[in-house]
């Protein structure tokens, strides 16, 4: 008897539709992500990981601006985004400071607020739900190591080191961090100097520019600090033009920070001395953290992808062909 009576039961249930899931809704999660700019090869990289990773194919309607490194185009795609009720929104912020009223607004509207690489300083971190993103003052440390070991190996540790310090867009915690590195260094190393400080805006044409007009002052350098590998381009194209070789024995270092392809291939040709990695593939990892909130799970509040540095004994065509960026 009970076995029938539960064959019935599940016959009605199954007839019915209720228990049994409706047909899967075509709800794709709609995501507004406000991107920097593409001013580098790593803000290129870093695009791509987010697009191919919040893809319809895997759930997501995505709007994507492109802020072309003005602030105020952000705040414009966030306001959008937010008229559009997306269900949340992703911001790779320019830099630090500016989105604490934007970003009341979204919190008016319910929407979370996702923050990828460089970070935000606003009054209350319940703005935002979540960051991931590099540990920047990690990287600087990481390449004034190698340095005091190269210097030491080269029996120059007490000698005088002039410092040319190429810097990110001002503000971005990428530049305020790698920038901070240098300058502990400096305090550490009385005899380290930096003999300029030039805005290069994380792009190879402006870095091109000012590396060109440093030559002429015919200042003698040692290093060149650079806050990414696309300045390290436009600063190393400026050297060629001078006749001014760098990376070889006793000639300039060029420090470099991202780790993208050109880059590394400039180490493994000797150009470039070290590149320091700043890895851009955060789409998955923003997908991921999407995917807790869609589960009603709370995402850590803060995530450092791991990274590493590479110098030229480590850069076989092997190693290069296997990087994703
Ligand atoms: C670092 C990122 C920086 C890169 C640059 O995570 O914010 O911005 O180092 C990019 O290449 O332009
Ligand atoms: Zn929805």
């Amino acid at each position: 008897m009970k076995k029938a009576l539960l064959c019935l039961l599940l016959a009605v249930l199954l007839l019915t539709g209720c228990g049994a899931p409706g047909p899967t809704e075509e709800h794709l999660i709609r995501v507004g992500f406000s991107q920097v700019g593409s001013e580098s090869d790593w803000r290129i990289a870093n695009t791509a990981s987010m697009l191919a990773a919040l893809s319809e194919a895997n759930g997501y309607e995505l709007l994507f601006d492109n802020a072309k490194q003005r602030q105020e185009n952000q705040l414009l795609a966030i306001r959008n985004f937010i008229q559009q009720d997306v269900d949340y929104i992703v911001l790779a912020p320019i830099t630090e400071s500016g989105w604490d009223d934007v970003l009341q607004e979204a919190k008016g509207s319910g929407i979370p607020v996702i923050i990828v690489d460089r970070r935000i300083s606003v009054s209350d971190d319940s703005l935002y739900t979540s960051w991931v993103g590099s540990d920047f003052l990690a990287e600087g440390r990481r390449a004034v190591r190698w340095l005091e070991e190269q210097l030491q190996a080269q029996g120059r540790g007490q000698e005088p080191l002039r410092i040319l310090h190429i810097q990110g867009t001002y503000g971005a915690t990428a530049q305020l961090l790698r920038t901070r590195a240098l300058t502990e260094a400096l305090e550490a190393h009385p005899n380290w100097e930096i003999v300029a400080q030039l805005p290069g805006e994380y792009t190879e044409a402006k870095s091109y520019e000012l590396m060109r007009d440093f030559l002429q002052t015919g200042q003698e350098i040692d290093v060149i600090y650079s806050e990414n590998d696309n300045m390290s381009f436009g600063a190393i194209r400026a050297l060629e033009e001078a006749g001014i070789p760098c990376g070889g024995e006793g000639e300039i270092m060029v420090l470099s920070f991202d780790a993208v392809r050109r880059a590394l291939e400039l180490c493994r040709d000797g150009k470039i001395s070290l590149c320091v990695e700043c890895n851009p593939l955060h789409g998955p990892r923003v997908a991921a953290l999407l995917e807790q909130l869609e589960n009603g799970s709370t995402p850590a509040k803060l995530t450092f992808v791991d990274e590493l540095a590479f110098d030229r004994d480590m850069l076989t065509d092997d190693v290069i062909r296997d990087r994703e960026y």
